[in-house]
């Protein structure tokens, strides 16, 4: 019996995929090579269904002799172990990010006299038209908020940016580049307490309301929440935080070991801060730990040690007790112009017997890239600010310019067309 391969991620099964099956039944044994999350994340978003629940799906469908682990985007690895007689693949791979996959396809079967069949896809629903349309319709607070989880075992590193109301979190949803090879975007949304204190024009200081924010983004996205949850506030009030965000969906809250008046970690010792007693700050921790009702929603702990001069010692010392108390995660924050700290901090984390995801926010140290950070083991990079920042100046310019002119058409040029503007955001019929 000939064997007949199909490489598929299978996420959101259609038509196509039964029709794809039942042609490559037609010409032998059909093993399927069912994308690992891993595989899926290296080029394009993570699936809805993990690994497990789309193998139980596949290999349920008729036509299916057997599935194997693709774990990687090539099929190369797999196509040498089984040295199938066919594969087929939908005729839409000749573009775009999987260009490379295919000839690699082609160039391998025909080590053994292996061939390609390419039919073309049938008219009607696709998986690209169901993703669009679960996009429209959103997602559910726990669905969202076991993504993160997910996410950190699926990829190297874990790329979050910054939103601060309902239309940067439609920026952080929707916004992708193309390279060679993938399709990439922002697997989350960093819930700011800076950019949300400045779009209200307050202050860093744990002051402002930060429902409407989180109400407006959970709205326009459905990718995981990071929450910037300053110290927490005390511990008291912090078990009352951990739920609320739990109940909404959001998959982590960041808070930072610092007490009293809290001020924004960038202005470093120009302002005064106080670090918190590690005690006191890992009892903040076990508490939110013990409140927390799902299993999916992680504490991660901010070490503002390298912030706040107390040294690389204290910073170390701080990961291993909070890490103790529970924290699911740490973050180490540097305001150096450099990565040296970070790297030297990474360092030494590596050789710690117990360790947790590992967040960065690398806002000073910008000229750093994230396969560095990754390759030193950081697994979460945080662009904690850049939608607001890049946004203020452009307004500025914009009103300097009908100033100066005394009219607007010269900041024509800096704006978009109203007609864009007027349908950036469609009406729901
Ligand atoms: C924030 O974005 O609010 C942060 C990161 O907490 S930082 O501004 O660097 O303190
Ligand atoms: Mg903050």
């Amino acid at each position: 019996m000939n064997k007949v391969y199909i490489a598929m991620s299978a996420d959101l099964v259609t038509p196509g995929h039964v029709r794809l099956i039942q042609e490559a039944g037609k010409l032998g044994d059909v093993i399927i090579g069912l994308l690992t999350d891993r595989a899926v994340a290296g080029y394009q978003r993570l699936p809805y269904m993990p690994y497990e629940e789309r193998k139980i799906v596949i290999e349920n469908m008729v036509g299916v002799k057997e599935v194997v682990a693709q774990e990687t985007l090539d099929h190369v690895p797999n196509l040498l172990k089984i040295k199938p007689d066919f594969v087929f693949h939908r005729d839409d791979w000749n573009t775009g990010v999987l260009r490379g996959t295919r000839q690699r396809v082609i160039d391998t079967l025909n080590q053994w006299g292996g061939k390609l069949i390419e039919p073309e896809p049938i008219p009607g629903i696709t998986s690209t038209s169901l993703t669009q349309a679960i996009r429209e319709v959103g997602t559910t607070p726990m669905m969202r908020q076991g993504m993160l989880k997910r996410l950190l075992e699926a990829k190297p590193l874990v790329r979050v940016i910054e939103a601060h109301s309902g239309l940067t979190g439609l920026i952080s949803e929707t916004v992708f580049v193309e390279t060679d090879n993938s399709v990439r975007e922002f697997d989350g949304i960093w819930l700011s307490s800076l950019t949300d204190s400045a779009l209200k024009a307050k202050p860093d200081i744990e002051y402002v309301d930060r429902m409407t924010s989180i109400s407006d983004i959970l709205e326009t996205t459905t990718k995981p929440i990071i929450f910037d949850g300053d110290t927490g506030g005390v511990t008291e009030h912090f078990v009352f935080m951990v739920r609320t965000l739990e109940r909404l969906g959001v998959s982590a809250v960041i808070i930072e070991d610092k007490k009293g008046l809290k001020r924004n970690s960038l202005f470093g010792t120009d302002a005064s801060q106080v670090q918190d007693d590690v005690e006191a700050f890992s009892q903040k921790i076990s508490s939110g730990k013990n409140a927390q009702v799902t299993s999916d929603f992680m504490i991660i702990a901010r070490i503002e040690s390298l912030i706040l001069k107390a040294g690389m010692d204290d910073a170390l010392s701080r990961a291993q007790a909070y890490i103790a108390a529970g924290a699911n995660g740490l973050m180490i924050h540097s305001k150096e112009p450099n990565a040296d700290e970070i790297m030297t901090f990474c360092r030494e984390y590596a050789k710690f017997d117990d360790r947790v995801p590992l967040v960065v926010v690398p806002s000073t140290y910008s000229q750093t890239t994230e396969r560095e950070l990754s390759e030193a083991g950081v697994s979460i990079v945080i662009y904690a600010n850049h939608l607001l920042r890049s946004a203020y100046p452009a307004m500025v310019r914009a009103a300097k310019s009908i100033l100066q002119n005394g009219r607007a058409a010269e900041a024509e040029e800096l704006c978009m067309p109203i007609k864009d503007i007027i349908s950036l955001i469609p009406e729901r019929t």
